[in-house]
């Protein structure tokens, strides 16, 4: 699936080049921008770069305030949409922001409310969650910019800073990694399909898969683990659904969402190593723990002797993770625990940004 990609604030811009650069990423972006208010967090970045709000920021941020966010954002986003490059060959937009902070909190939201009224491919939103140690200026800011956010963009894919951080690492000493290892999953995922021959994978991942699987709901999640293998296709049926396993249960993005709307499994790996049993075998147990009966397949050729499985969940509200998240964010007294599954986004516990 090929993206026109735009970073916004200082967790959206680092991860727009991490994407932009990476080996597989790369293949799937077209054009990447990075937008700031701040131009010490623009100058250090090795892709455009365009500076916002400085009649407001002075070239400084917003210090937070996402709603200074959000109005910086609207007075610049004809500019913004200006500077982004979308060519035929790009399947959808996507949107990368931490929406803990400020200028991407506020500006991610506007921007794809801008971007889905000027072009006609899906907006995605790629959306960091605060760590549950950050504070709560963070987790409220991050709920409130979630809301506004899953409502204006196509489908919001979640990572919890939480999620992919090494064990005993920082947060500060590990964004570097973390962003490393949020820029080769993605990136996996959106070059699954790219420049692959029909006759080299089995089942070939194009952007329809990825889009169907993301229709499902506002809010989306993915899950990565990978296993050793045998040259033996047929020795490797294990290999492929352990891996699977170990995607969803302990691999997330968001930990614990494991209840979707739809799903879609990326095998990748050496073609000769795949096993058809185990590929069968990790979708059918897929959509057993995710209750759906969505559940899409494909193949994404890659030279090395392990195998690994990316799962894609959409529609992933669903999930008492989520629920969690948006509750804590809110602070509401009165806890609504209705039926609906989009609720926990659409439910006016929490006020949205505009
Ligand atoms: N994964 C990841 N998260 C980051 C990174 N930098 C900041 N964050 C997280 O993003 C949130 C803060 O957002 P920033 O991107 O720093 O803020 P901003 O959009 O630049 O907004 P202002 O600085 O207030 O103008 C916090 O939850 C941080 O933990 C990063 O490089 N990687
Ligand atoms: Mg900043």
């Amino acid at each position: 699936m090929k993206v026109a990609l735009i970073g916004v604030g200082q967790a959206g811009g680092k991860l727009a080049e991490a994407l932009a650069t990476d080996e597989r990423g790369r293949r799937a972006v077209t054009d990447v921008l990075a937008v700031n208010t701040a131009t010490v967090d623009l100058q250090p970045l090795g892709i455009e770069t365009l500076l916002v709000g400085e009649a407001r920021a002075n070239g400084h941020g917003v210090g937070g305030d996402n709603e200074l966010g959000a109005r910086v954002m609207n007075e610049d986003v004809a500019e913004v949409v200006e500077e982004v490059d979308v060519g035929p060959e790009c399947d959808a937009l996507l949107v990368v922001a931490g929406l803990g902070g400020g200028t991407g909190s506020g500006g991610a939201p506007i921007l794809a409310r801008e971007l889905s009224q000027v072009y006609d491919r899906p907006v995605y939103a790629l959306g960091v969650l605060p760590g549950h140690d950050e504070g709560a200026l963070y987790q409220r800011n991050a709920g409130r910019s979630l809301k506004t956010l899953a409502r204006e963009a196509d489908s919001v894919l979640l990572v919890d800073n939480d999620a992919w951080r090494s064990a005993g690492e920082s947060l500060d000493e590990g964004f570097t990694a973390i962003n490393e290892r949020i820029a080769d999953r993605i990136g996996l995922l959106l070059a699954a399909g790219e420049g692959v021959a029909a006759t080299e994978a089995e089942s070939v991942v194009d952007a329809s898969e990825i889009h169907n699987t993301l229709r499902g709901g506002r809010l989306a999640a993915v899950g990565y683990a990978s296993a050793e293998s045998s040259d033996q296709a047929d020795e490797n049926v294990t290999a492929i659904t352990s891996a699977t396993r170990n995607a969803l249960l302990t691999g997330t993005s968001l930990p614990d969402a494991t209840t979707a709307a739809a799903a879609l499994l990326v095998v990748a790996g050496d073609p000769e190593r795949i096993s058809r049993r185990g590929v069968e075998a990790a979708r059918s147990w897929l959509g057993d723990e995710t209750g759906t009966m969505q559940v899409r397949g494909g193949d994404a050729p890659v030279d090395s002797d392990r195998l690994a499985a990316l799962v894609l969940l959409g529609g992933v509200e669903r999930s008492d993770r989520v629920q969690s998240f948006l509750d804590r964010a809110s602070d509401a007294a009165d806890r609504d625990t209705g039926e609906d599954a989009t609720e926990s986004v659409t439910s006016d516990d929490l006020d949205g940004l505009f």
